[in-house]
């Protein structure tokens, strides 16, 4: 093995220190009486350790994030003698406490879902333990695997825990740790900002696990320090390993999620209506396009953290304007004629911007909720530019906006009752939201409950919804299209929408108004709005990749013509790497491009990947920059090129941000558009209006 390669390990401090316990001899007294082995026992489980480790004898130490540590002394003898090993120790003993004191001193090459990394095994265990404790661990570990540990004469059962507290115990078992005022705060607004679009405000889990008290508080802040700096592989960022937190925010967060959810306001339609303002009345502004740039070829660029978008000019690669919008931008959606532009905040707030103006300016902008995510127009004829909805994660409503002033005009609660076991959820979170281009209907896409809405709103003060029982955790996801051989013609009757705590796809047939099939995929899907293409074999087809592993789900999707592949996985195509968000090609392309923005690999952050639609095979994966994650791809109007975003940091002057133009034809490098900051998502008005991808 080489020396890098230990260099980045962390988690085999504790295997190393296990193995040599034997060979200690203030060791053995200890290790081989039932009370040490109790002692050790209940220190492991309270500093967390049965999260991440296997270790016989320890009730539920099952863990597979750090090494298993069956063998800790023969692992640790090897260490300790081998070249690579950078620490000081030379028994196993002091192996095992220097693991557990000093953990990043020496990393151990292989955890269970690959290299182990620095900061994996959290620095502050020796302060949730006593010193008595320490080194019962420390004894305890360093004899595996003698056998009698493995078999500990007084086992402790997980019930009994409890009533028999290791000696000088910091924190009684059970109960959460304490904040002050300020921390609290500083950990509410954090655990806004970073963790509620997983596991919600109130902490009931969606696509992170649910992190009430009685989840946490029996991991400890240990464990749930480490994996809040680690992440996992399951797609939980890292959120101390990009900087983003440090390891002082770290154990805040790991106190506070053990501390009941504080309750976030609700918002009335009245404090909507205060928010709202109209910069240019509709009357004042263009009756037709006052530019000579093609306008439906710009591209509304998210400038995440700086709460902006760039308009970008397609053909120039110019910056037409930047437009102050919501804070960390999620996502922007056209209106049916593509001059109007809605950008919704996470901050629930939406901007309207005129794409029509001689520069494109935002001329209204209302908050419907503190934390959203979706935003759509009414796209039937008849209604084109009429109406806009917002899909909000706090409060869980959705808000109907005039779609040329942005006054609110209805707001709907989804707090409502789980579709399958008929409990009631306080916080059913709106999803994606789409315009049926059959119907006057938005299909919105109720999250916790599992639901999927039919909104009618040809009547918008007075809407009818159709409630549709789908599945749990409905996230993103887009239309299928309909083709006349290779050509597309338009957008079929199908959404497909992912279920992704549960790796399913849900088909809503928006036509007949049913759940028309609920398709098993891989792990975590994850869309985007996924693409289309027409595969040689198996027809029309729709893909998502994965966040939680390596993998393209290819489904079919055209039930008149190919009824044999209609709601099947049709392939499933092995990818480099997890962390997949997004997905896409056009019509012209013969490409399929993938990205990896949430791999644990920071090479594959930076990746792509393109496939060949027909052979399904991978064609080239590549770097896209040395810094930062390669994130979210769109076409220019003609289908020629791909533009790929550079997510940097928006405090680090140079490497804030890019995108880079890609030839599709070639794959080459055709342009970069520097120092943007933090771009994300962008959107092509021609390719958003018509729904190409
Ligand atoms: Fe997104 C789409 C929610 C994290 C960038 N994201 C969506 C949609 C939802 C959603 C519901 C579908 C909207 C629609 O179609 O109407 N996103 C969430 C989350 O809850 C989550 C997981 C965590 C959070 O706290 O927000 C999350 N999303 C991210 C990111 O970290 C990304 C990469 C950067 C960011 O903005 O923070 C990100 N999400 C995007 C983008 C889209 C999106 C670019 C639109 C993709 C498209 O092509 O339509």
């Amino acid at each position: 093995m080489s020396k890098n390669i230990f260099k980045t390990l962390v988690l085999l401090l504790f295997v190393s220190l296990f193995i040599s316990a034997c060979a200690s001899s203030g060791a053995d007294e200890a290790a081989g009486s039932a009370a040490g082995n109790q002692t050790a026992v209940a220190a492991l489980q309270k500093g967390g350790c049965t999260a991440c480790h296997v270790i016989p004898g320890v009730p539920g130490a099952v863990g597979n994030i750090g090494p298993d540590l069956s063998e800790m002394r023969t692992v640790a003898e090897e260490y300790i003698q081998s070249d690579a090993y950078t620490g000081h120790a030379t028994t196993v003993d002091e192996y095992v406490r220097e693991s557990i004191l000093e953990p990043d001193i020496f990393i151990v090459p292989e955890c269970p879902n690959g290299p182990c990394q620095p900061g994996q095994m959290p620095e502050n265990l020796a302060d949730l333990i006593t010193d008595g404790e320490l080194e019962a661990i420390v004894q305890y570990l360093a004899a595996l695997p003698q056998g009698e540990n493995s078999q500990p004469e007084t086992e402790p059962t997980p019930e009994a825990e409890p009533e028999t507290p290791p000696q000088g115990e910091q924190m009684p078992s059970g109960a959460a740790p304490s904040l002050t005022e300020e921390e609290f705060t500083r950990a509410t607004q954090i655990f806004f900002d970073r963790c509620a679009g997983c596991h919600g405000v109130l902490r009931n889990g969606a696509t992170g696990p649910a992190l009430t008290p009685d989840h946490t508080l029996p991991m400890g802040t240990a464990l749930l320090s480490s994996i809040i700096f680690n992440g996992k592989p399951s797609g939980m960022p890292d959120w101390g390993k990009q900087g983003i937190l440090t390891q002082e925010e770290t154990e805040l967060m790991a106190k506070f999620v053990q501390n009941e959810p504080p309750m976030p306001p609700e918002m009335s339609m009245e404090k909507m209506i205060s928010s709202w303002q109209v910069f240019t009345p509709p009357a004042e502004r263009p009756a037709e396009p006052q530019t000579a740039r093609d306008w439906q070829n710009y591209f509304v660029v998210t400038l995440r953290d700086a709460g902006q978008v760039a308009v970008i000019d397609g053909d120039t690669y110019e910056v037409a304007n930047t437009v102050d919008t919501g804070y960390a931008v999620h996502i922007t959606r056209m209106s049916a004629s593509g001059r109007y532009a809605y950008v919704i905040g996470r901050d629930g707030k939406v901007a309207l911007v005129d794409l029509w103006m001689p520069q494109p300016e935002k001329v209204a902008e209302v908050k419907v909720c503190y934390d959203a995510r979706s935003v759509d127009t009414s796209k039937f004829t008849g209604f084109e530019d009429e109406y806009a909805i917002v899909g909000c994660y706090w409060p869980p409503h959705f808000v109907i906006l005039d779609g040329a002033t942005l006054e609110p005009l209805k707001v709907v609660s989804t707090r409502s009752y789980t579709f399958d076991t008929g409990e009631y959820h306080p916080e059913p979170r709106v999803a994606s939201i789409v315009a049926s281009h059959a119907k006057p209907q938005w299909v919105v896409n109720v999250k916790e409950t599992g639901q999927v809405w039919l909104v009618d709103y040809s009547d918008p003060k007075n809407p009818t919804i159709k409630m549709l029982e789908a599945e749990r955790f409905l996230h993103d996801g887009g239309w299928a299209m309909t083709w006349d051989g290779e050509d597309r013609v338009g957008v079929s009757p199908y959404f497909l929408v992912a279920a992704n705590m549960q790796n399913k796809v849900v088909v809503v047939n928006t036509e007949d108004e049913k759940i028309e099939a609920i398709v098993d995929v891989g792990i975590k899907p994850h869309p985007g709005r996924g693409m289309n293409w027409v595969h040689p074999e198996y027809g029309p087809v729709w893909a998502t990749s994965h966040l939680g592993e390596g993998l393209l789900s290819v489904i079919g999707v055209d039930p008149e013509n190919h009824p044999e592949y209609a709601w099947e996985v049709v392939a499933s195509v092995e990818l480099p790497g997890t962390g997949s968000l997004f997905v896409k090609t056009h019509p012209n392309s013969r490409w399929l491009w993938v990205d990896f923005p949430m791999s644990s690999d920071e090479e594959m952050q930076r990746s792509v990947c393109v496939l060949d639609k027909d052979t399904l095979e991978l064609n080239k994966c590549w770097t896209v920059a040395d810094y930062g994650r390669a994130v979210h791809f769109e076409y220019n109007k003609a289908g020629t090129e791909v533009w790929v975003s550079v997510w940097g940091n928006a405090d680090e002057p140079g490497k804030t941000g890019e995108i880079v133009i890609y030839d599709d034809a070639t794959l080459e490098e055709i342009a970069r558009i520097p120092d943007l900051v933090t771009p994300t998502g962008k959107f092509n008005v021609y390719n958003t209006v018509n729904d190409i991808y």
